[in-house]
């Protein structure tokens, strides 16, 4: 592969040598600049676009984003999963910096350049599978999304599409119909496409299945209430994010993929949350020995500027005629420079290996936790995707209350942490892969001291 993209500023980002990476609390939580803020923001801002925290950020490297009173948090949500080689990566800033002086516009579709070929190139390669693919760049994970249904429906000639409980695809009115909860994503904002069946999943924690047993669940169920010959594509979270980071039964998803393959519906892995390097391989599907006809990433792809991709065997990414794919936005120069740079980063510093590095302190330490808390029901995830899900202690029951209690001491001492789950009761820990050990130690000294004091 040529190196015209390769970052010629080798200096560090001046977020960099402006953000210690340790943690640092100031002011009450939010402060007093951050509360005039947020009064500024509640005036001109919808309540639809909620906030967990009003805390607003001035800068951020690495794994500490500081507010703009001054306090430093460890960052263990990354934007939910989007600074994954870390905030402000010099490598990918140097990249963006350069090309926004070279070239921030054409759109692709009428005069292209390169660094979108050379990110469907990368993406080419670090997929799953050794066989020819394409790639269409687009600017969110929903739009990914919607557009491997269009193409797979394309492909096929046909219209169904299924998804899986738990499952989370986006806010666009196809993914709103795609996502396992209506509340809040959907209520109120219909009506909601149509031909979307959506199938029971794999959830060890709580049904106690083995793969082959879930999958055959999932399968008769699509048979009965829609029959293959009318799906176009089954989408599946290989990690289910949003859902809780809920890891499928050992031999779970190939079942899945082989059931497809036989009955020609396209196999498409949303990996927008569980791709780009998070679990310890560049796509979770690795995971699972799965190869997927479309693989959708968006999140880390760019490293905090907004970029998707929908990769798919060339047979069917050709399916869809010219002129029925692309946007005005879509593969940006300047978003595709940073993508370009997050990949080389992440080949050339082994980045991989970082996820697998977090997954050891990570587990360990939270592990213990669940010796000690019986709220503690479940540990699980992989990587640098880890979650914890609180119940009521001795049961299965979710516990909602604790989990927004832990988040909330969190934050008060310096800890961003994000949770999810359909009932509100999982912990996620999604730190970017340039965490060292010692801020991961210090975070879960905080989350001990949470638990201690529920
Ligand atoms: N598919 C698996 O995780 C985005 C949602 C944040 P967009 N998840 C974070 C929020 O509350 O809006 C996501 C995902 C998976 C698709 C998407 C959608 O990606 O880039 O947010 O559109």
């Amino acid at each position: 592969m040529t190196d015209i993209l390769a970052p010629t500023i080798s200096s560090p980002s001046a977020a960099s040598t402006a953000v210690p990476q340790e943690r640092l609390i100031l002011t009450a939580i939010p402060g007093p600049k951050s509360l005039a803020l947020h009064a500024r923001r509640l005036k001109v801002v919808p309540v639809g676009v909620s906030t967990t925290l009003p805390v607003y950020i001035d800068r951020a490297h690495g794994a500490i984003a500081i507010d703009v009173d001054g306090n430093q948090f460890i960052d263990l949500g990354a934007g939910i999963g989007v600074t994954t080689i870390g905030h402000t990566n010099d490598a990918v800033v140097a990249a963006a910096t350069e090309q926004l002086q070279k070239l921030t516009h054409t759109l692709f579709t009428i005069t292209p350049y390169e660094s979108y070929v050379r990110v469907a190139e990368y993406l080419a390669e670090h997929t799953p599978g050794d066989f020819a693919k394409k790639t269409v760049l687009v600017n969110s994970g929903a739009e990914a999304v919607e557009n491997g249904v269009k193409i797979a429906r394309k492909y096929t000639g046909r219209n169904g599409v299924a998804v899986l409980e738990h499952a989370y695809h986006g806010r666009t009115n196809l993914t709103m119909a795609m996502n396992f909860k209506a509340a809040p994503y959907a209520t109120g904002f219909g009506p909601l496409a149509g031909d979307v069946y959506r199938a029971p999943n794999s959830y060890p924690f709580h049904d106690g299945l083995s793969g082959a047993d879930a999958a055959a669940r999932t399968i008769a169920y699509l048979e009965k209430t829609v029959g293959a010959a009318d799906l176009a594509c089954l989408v599946v979270e290989p990690i289910q994010g949003e859902g809780g980071f809920v890891v499928p039964a050992a031999g779970y998803l190939p079942a899945l993929q082989a059931w497809c393959t036989a009955n020609g519906v396209v196999f498409i892995a949303d990996e927008i949350q569980s791709g780009m390097a998070r679990t310890g391989v560049y796509f979770a599907s690795e995971h699972f020995g799965l190869v997927p006809d479309m693989v959708l990433s968006a999140k880390g792809i760019a490293g905090g500027l907004p970029l998707a991709g929908v990769t798919g065997r060339a047979e069917i990414m050709d399916s869809a005629q010219p002129g029925g794919l692309g946007g005005t936005f879509g593969g940006n120069p300047v978003a595709a420079a940073a993508a370009a740079a997050v990949f080389e980063q992440i080949d050339s510093h082994n980045l991989l290996a970082e996820a697998t590095r977090i997954e050891g302190v990570l587990k360990t330490g939270l592990e213990a936790l669940q010796k000690k808390y019986a709220v503690i029901g479940d540990v699980r995830g992989i990587g640098a995707m880890i979650a914890v899900e609180l119940v009521e202690a001795g049961t299965p029951k979710p516990n909602a209350a604790a989990v927004s209690a832990i988040a909330a001491y969190a934050a008060q001492h310096g800890v961003l942490l994000l949770t999810a789950g359909t009932y509100g009761n999982v912990l996620r820990f999604l730190p970017s892969l340039a965490i060292s050990n010692e801020l991961l130690e210090d975070a879960l000294g905080v989350i001990g001291d949470a638990f201690a004091t529920l």
